[in-house]
């Protein structure tokens, strides 16, 4: 039943109200609908998760000696406390910077917390937990760092003015990630039908961490869509079983030419970008995978 929490806080000022708005908009928070009135106006600052907390006695206790009434809880602090120093830079002398900010200070419930005055006398406190799995539920996850890992690209040539651009984003999700030139094989196949093939047969050499397919097939032009579909997505799935290397599948199927391009970097992202995002993670966390194993092993031996 219970939704969402909005906490009102009404600015003293309309300079108030613009300051606290300037201040939040460069934080990362996902923008809410702002509404305007006759007599007030009002911006939303949305953030995945709220809570309500009341507290017996004392607050929190933050040595950082502003009285915090709002908490934002972050993931990365010291990125957060990049922002909010350049905001004040920009919109304070260094010296009231200086004062408007306290040191980043541990807390005793096992957190990392600095309080923040964009307004003097309202104070925000921006914490972590020191440990970052807390309150996550144990999982194993892949991460983005690849300049380890070696990868064949497999691409058709059949809407090459499509393929070409998902190319160019798993390129460059790669390279960002680490990757070097010399780590990545790009195999030119001629259609979308001949992708599994070739992904068989360089995942079988096993000199590479991970295939990436990228392809197109566009329904009003591709006869026998959905057999060349369903032959090309068993292929490369049976592919990634036999092996057991990670294949990511980069393969549009769109109903038009536009769609396909939108979803080659137009509107809707790269998805040659996210199939080898996707890639580096799975290697990851294979090779995550594999390390808790070993231990396992060693610990019971
Ligand atoms: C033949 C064909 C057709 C009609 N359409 C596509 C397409 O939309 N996308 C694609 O990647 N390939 C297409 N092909 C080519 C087949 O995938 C294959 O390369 C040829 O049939 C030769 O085996």
């Amino acid at each position: 039943m219970i939704k969402g929490i909005t906490l009102v806080r009404s600015a003293s000022t309309p300079a108030v109200f613009d300051t606290l708005v300037s201040f939040f908009s460069v934080l990362g928070f996902e923008d809410g609908k702002s509404w305007e009135d006759e007599s007030s106006r009002g911006r939303p600052f949305l953030a995945p998760l709220g809570n309500l907390e009341f507290v017996d006695a004392l607050a929190p206790h933050v040595s950082t000696g502003s009285h915090a009434e709002t908490f934002i809880e972050v993931t990365s602090l010291e990125a957060v406390r990049q922002v909010v120093e350049g905001w004040l830079a920009k919109h304070l002398s260094a010296a009231e910077g200086a004062k408007r900010i306290s040191a980043t200070a541990e807390t005793d419930w096992k957190s990392r917390v600095f309080t923040v005055e964009p307004i003097p006398g309202i104070a925000f406190a921006f914490w972590e937990w020191i440990d970052p799995l807390v309150g996550k539920p144990a999982a194993l996850e892949g991460d983005l760092v690849a300049a380890d890992m070696k990868f064949a690209i497999i691409v058709a040539r059949w809407n090459s003015v499509i393929t070409d651009r998902l190319l160019q984003g798993s390129l460059d999700c790669l390279y960002r990630s680490g990757v070097r030139k010399d780590q990545v094989n790009i195999l030119r196949v001629p259609g979308a039908w001949e992708i599994p093939s070739a992904a068989r047969k360089v995942a079988e050499t096993k000199l590479v961490d991970a295939v990436i397919t990228l392809g197109c097939l566009i329904r009003g032009e591709t006869a026998h869509y959905e057999a060349i579909y369903n032959e090309v997505a068993r292929g490369i799935g049976q592919s990634q079983q036999a092996t057991g290397i990670p294949h990511a599948f980069g393969v549009l199927t769109c109903e038009t030419l536009e769609q396909a391009l939108d979803r080659a970097g137009l509107k809707a992202g790269n998805k040659g970008f996210e199939a080898a995002s996707a890639a580096i993670e799975m290697v990851s966390l294979h090779r995550k995978v594999g390390e808790q194993a070993s231990q396992k092993v060693e610990a019971s031996s």
